[in-house]
């Protein structure tokens, strides 16, 4: 992985102009309304009375963010479709057409860490055409971390690149590249599986087993992309898997789990659903869950061996 900065600092609207154009507008959109999010985030604190259509409360800053990220992503001009973990519909733009944009998003993901003030982060996947679509199809993905600093992770082509936001000196309030070509450190660190302990199935607990006797680190802070960054950076295996009472784990797959893993494989790493590849799913509903597996490779393939042995992990 590169170190912290480049020789000169590229600003991201240097870094898009070796873009294409439809898609550099999507990344500036969202790097301005994750600005806008961030400033807004101290003030935005508390809980609505509605529920999304995953029947999950929602936050103040969920309504506020997926309504800001929704309206500047269809203003751009070349996003068609806006699907939202927190919409029963997509947005759709006035004119529509195969052609355009579409982008699913997990517009704050983390929601209930808000209150006790630990990184959020905000999920995107780009397509071309209607959605539902295999995370294959997908032309780019980002994510965006809220924590002690601002962060955009964005493909850029098959290469996977980190701005942060600086806020002092010639660059102050522009997100600057931190990392090009970012890949998976070949050493894995960190480990951090989601959901109850007692309802994971056999296989995987003595997989997470063999993790902890390997004196892996433990990292679950409850934000999936707070706990994907760090398996990024420091090498490792994130997981929601399969429980016994929730088979189709809980991440979605459009919004959440296809961008990142796409994000892992242009990193050098890899995710699945425990059975194949992740990107390779089908989803037929926008908000279609399945268990969730990403990291380094060598893990993985630990994992899928253990994973097609029942009862002998
Ligand atoms: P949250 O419910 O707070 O929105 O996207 C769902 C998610 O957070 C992930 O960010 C996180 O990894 C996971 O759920 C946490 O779930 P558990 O509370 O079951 O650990």
């Amino acid at each position: 992985m590169s170190g912290m900065g480049d020789r000169r600092s590229i600003s991201l609207t240097e870094g898009l102009t070796e873009m294409e154009s439809d898609l550099s507008k999507v990344y500036a959109a969202i790097a301005k309304g994750a600005m806008r999010i961030a400033r807004e985030l101290p003030f935005r604190v508390g809980m609505t009375s509605s529920v999304n259509p995953s029947g999950e409360t929602q936050a103040e800053l969920d309504v506020f963010a997926n309504d800001l990220f929704a309206h500047s992503l269809i203003d751009t001009g070349v996003v068609s479709e806006v699907a939202s973990e927190e919409m029963e519909t997509p947005m759709t733009a006035k004119s529509p057409s195969p052609r355009m944009l579409s982008v699913a998003m997990d517009p704050l993901d983390g929601s209930s860490n808000i209150t006790t003030n630990n990184p959020l982060g905000s999920i995107f996947g780009i397509w071309r055409g209607k959605l539902p679509q295999p995370g294959r199809a997908q032309v780019a993905a980002a994510f965006v971390t809220y924590g002690p600093t601002l962060s955009l992770t964005l493909t850029r082509g098959k290469e996977v690149d980190q701005y942060i936001e600086v806020r002092e000196g010639a660059h102050k309030d522009q997100f600057v590249r931190a990392h090009r070509a970012m890949r998976l450190p070949e050493k894995a660190e960190v480990y951090g599986i989601g959901g109850d302990r007692a309802a994971w199935t056999p296989e995987v607990k003595k997989f997470v087993e063999k993790l902890e006797a390997r004196k892996m680190r433990l990292r679950y802070g409850g934000t999936f992309i707070g706990d994907f960054n760090q398996v990024l950076k420091r090498g490792g295996i994130f997981a929601y898997p399969m429980l016994q009472n929730k088979p189709d784990g809980k991440l979605r797959i459009l919004y959440e789990t296809a961008p990142i893993s796409l994000i892992t494989e242009y990193a050098g790493g890899t995710a699945t659903d425990g059975r194949g590849p992740l990107l390779d799913l089908k989803p037929t509903k926008l908000a279609q869950t399945s268990p969730f597996f990403v990291g380094n490779r060598s893990l993985l393939d630990e994992l899928r061996r253990d994973l097609s042995t029942p009862g002998s992990a």
